[in-house]
């Protein structure tokens, strides 16, 4: 008898990658803990309407009850994004999870490990993890910046997330060999914000120019993930000096409230929210959005790259 696979596929995403169609993973940790209910589940379903619409299948990865699962069913979804008690997986407590029949949603790190266990290349979601402000003293750098680093999965983000260092950030991604390309733009976008005044180390310009970037580097046989920056759409977008003083304004409040390891980002993301009356998160609705689009797009591009 053949061993158990370590995950499970949805019948959509099975299908699709039987026939060689364009998959997009999506993460799960930005619907439990990076909004609110009930704004996370409809972002969640029009994400993968996006994916569908630009003729790739969407494959939002989650632990139900133990199983890592790759493509949720809506009734699934819907589950995910209503429980209070969801763990937030990443490298270190993925099989946690799985070995203690628990359920828990999966970050950026963990999404990656997922996508490339079922050979699924290019994941979407909005901003990244990775180094936090005073990590000199807290020693706090997200592990999604490691696994961007060792596992070959193409991310599409609108940036790291801008309560982070993002100078910091992107000098640890260069020292790892982690490519980071700008669609469209010279100068890497800040999350809410189009800019963050730091050049993007790369541009590009279309998504197949993505897609034989990436093939490039498998051909070289460089290995490891790469990320692609997505400014955030200008109608949407937050100016950066108004998201400053916000950040400035949470990162005191998580001080004050001792704040530590996993819960930094959900809760500076929630005080965002509450400090800018609700309109960090609908900045953070229309990047995702907008990057789920392009990673489709990309995922389209790299058929033609097989
Ligand atoms: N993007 C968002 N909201 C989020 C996240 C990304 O728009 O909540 C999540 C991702 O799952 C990412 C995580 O991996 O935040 C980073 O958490 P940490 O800083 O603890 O590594
Ligand atoms: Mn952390």
């Amino acid at each position: 008898m053949a061993p158990a696979s370590p995950f499970a596929l949805s019948k959509d995403v099975a299908v699709a990658r039987e026939a060689g169609r364009p998959v997009v993973a999506l993460e799960s940790t930005i619907v439990t803990h990076g909004m609110p209910w009930p704004q996370n589940l409809a972002m969640a379903r029009r994400v993968e309407a996006i994916i569908r619409e630009e003729g790739a299948v969407p494959a939002t990865v989650a632990v139900l009850d133990g199983r890592l699962r790759i493509g949720l069913e809506d009734a699934e979804l819907e589950s995910l994004a209503s429980v209070r008690d969801a763990m937030k997986l990443s490298r270190a407590d993925l099989a946690f999870a799985v070995a203690t029949g628990r359920t828990g949603a999966t970050t950026v790190a963990a999404t990656m490990i997922a996508a490339a266990l079922a050979g699924i290349g290019v994941f979407a979601t909005g901003g990244i993890g990775g180094v936090h402000r005073g990590a000199e003293t807290s020693f706090d750098i997200s592990a999604d910046l490691e696994e961007l680093a060792r596992t070959p999965v193409l991310v599409v983000c609108a940036g790291a997330k801008a309560i982070l260092d993002l100078k910091k950030t992107y000098e640890v991604l260069e020292t790892k060999g982690v490519p980071v390309v700008c669609d469209g733009a010279d100068e890497l976008p800040a999350f809410w914000s189009r800019g963050s005044g730091i050049p993007a180390p790369l541009r590009l310009d279309t998504p197949e120019a993505i897609a034989a970037f990436q093939a490039a580097r498998e051909t070289l046989g460089i290995g490891g993930g790469m990320l692609v920056a997505n400014p955030v759409p200008e109608a949407d977008a937050l100016p950066q000096t108004v998201v400053e003083a916000w950040i400035d304004a949470a990162l005191a409040d998580a001080a004050d409230r001792g704040i530590a390891g996993k819960a930094v980002t959900p809760f500076l993301l929630q005080r965002m929210f509450e400090l800018s009356d609700g309109r960090s998160l609908t900045a953070n609705i229309a990047l995702v959005e907008n990057n789920a689009r392009l990673a489709a797009r990309i995922a389209v591009a790299m058929r033609g790259h097989g």
